[in-house]
């Protein structure tokens, strides 16, 4: 797949290039908040389907750039297709998130656990990354994910979404050993998935760890960090001659940001609890950064998210490195048009900054 890229704003920043304006597209992109997004769900009639028929999968990744002069697609998916993969049964009521019909509760059931083959048991995702690079012909590039082990491993075994995380913290305490298996067997499924999506024509990949920030700073290291690292040094990171940029981002791992820089990732997602400015001083001659404007903003009027992507940017400040996003996924009550606001605010306001090397 060797077309050519006609926007790569995304790809240099990533690997803190100078760009004519900063990049920006937003966790969440196509989702909820998009009525042709709903209409799509409705006529494919759940959300699995949604991602199991490349056709949809393809439309509605499409949806948000149609609208939006975004600088990435997004490959519309979900993180908990891996699982799903592995035998747990995954289903998505209405309203009620995340199900999975076997969730791991036992020794046997972590014993059982098995790295899926992504071209077969994930084939329809690599059919979706086909043809959405197809699609895009290179209009902007497209990003790959995955959720990190310790974020699947949360839904594994709760079974759904959580509000204690009783069930993996007291495997944590109790079970350490079982938990680290686990999450070794979930590593190596991560590390072939995302290798198949690059491979598939993904040209940046996203690490989502949502529930690392739960944990204690020692859990942390131990649970998750150590496995994102391990997933890094597994990756190939050169396809068609271009660097396969790795971002890799902890919800609440503020504190924890010159570990997340010291993987060997490229780029680190960063929360809206993070001072860029401070994120930037800290890791920033290392990794570029990505984030952070409070998901929460996109509520306000088009003139107040306008003054908050200034700050943002001007948190960041003058040079390369900066990919600009929200700090969290869009929320599904948000008004397309605020979007829009954004999106235009962040290409018109960086127009006028240098953006020469580092600084
Ligand atoms: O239509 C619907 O009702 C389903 C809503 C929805 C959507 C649009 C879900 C269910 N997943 C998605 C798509 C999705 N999920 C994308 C698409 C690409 C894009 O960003 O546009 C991505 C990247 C994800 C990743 C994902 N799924 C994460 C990590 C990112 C994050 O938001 O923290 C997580 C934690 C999930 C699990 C999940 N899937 C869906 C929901 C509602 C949830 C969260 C459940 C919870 O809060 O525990």
């Amino acid at each position: 797949m060797n077309d050519t890229l006609h926007n790569d704003r995304l790809l240099r920043a990533l690997l803190r290039q100078p760009v004519d304006v900063t990049p920006v597209w937003l966790m969440r992109q196509a989702g909820r908040y998009l009525p042709e997004y709903r209409a799509t769900r409705a006529r494919a009639g759940s959300f699995m389907a949604l991602c199991q028929t490349p056709d949809w999968a393809c439309e509605v990744t499409l949806q948000p750039l149609a609208r939006f002069p975004l600088d990435a697609a997004i490959l519309f998916s979900d993180i908990l297709t891996v699982p799903d993969a592995m035998g747990l049964g995954l289903t998505f009521s209405e309203g009620e998130g995340p199900q999975f019909a076997c969730p791991v509760r036992s020794v046997a059931d972590i014993h059982r656990l098995f790295v899926p083959d992504p071209e077969t048991a994930l084939r329809y995702v690599m059919d979706a990354v086909r043809l959405i690079r197809r699609e895009l012909a290179g209009r902007v590039p497209l990003i790959g994910f995955a959720g990190s082990p310790w974020t699947l491993a949360t839904y594994m075994v709760e079974g759904g979404s959580s509000k204690d995380y009783a069930r993996i913290k007291g495997l944590l305490y109790d079970q350490p050993g079982l938990l680290h298996r686990m999450l070794e067997v979930t590593a190596q499924a991560v590390t072939l998935y995302l290798n198949a999506q690059i491979a598939a024509g993904a040209q940046a990949i996203m690490i989502f760890d949502t529930w690392g920030g739960i944990l204690t700073p020692r859990a942390y290291q131990e649970f998750s960090l150590a496995y994102l690292a391990r997933i890094v040094d597994g990756l190939t990171r050169v396809a068609d001659n271009r660097r396969v940029p790795i971002i890799l981002f902890t919800k609440g791992g503020g504190a924890w940001l010159e570990a997340i820089a010291a993987t060997g990732c490229d780029a680190v997602g960063v929360d809206w609890t993070v001072d860029l400015s401070e994120a930037r001083r800290r890791v920033g001659a290392q990794v570029a950064l990505q984030g952070n404007l409070d998901p929460a903003v996109l509520y306000a009027a088009p003139e107040r998210i306008r003054a908050q992507v200034a700050q943002v940017l001007a948190d960041f400040g003058p040079g390369a490195g900066h990919v600009f996003n929200l700090g969290h996924g869009v929320q599904p009550g948000v008004e397309p048009e605020r979007v829009g606001a954004l999106v235009a605010a962040v290409h018109e306001l960086s127009a006028s900054r240098p953006t020469g090397d580092g600084v």
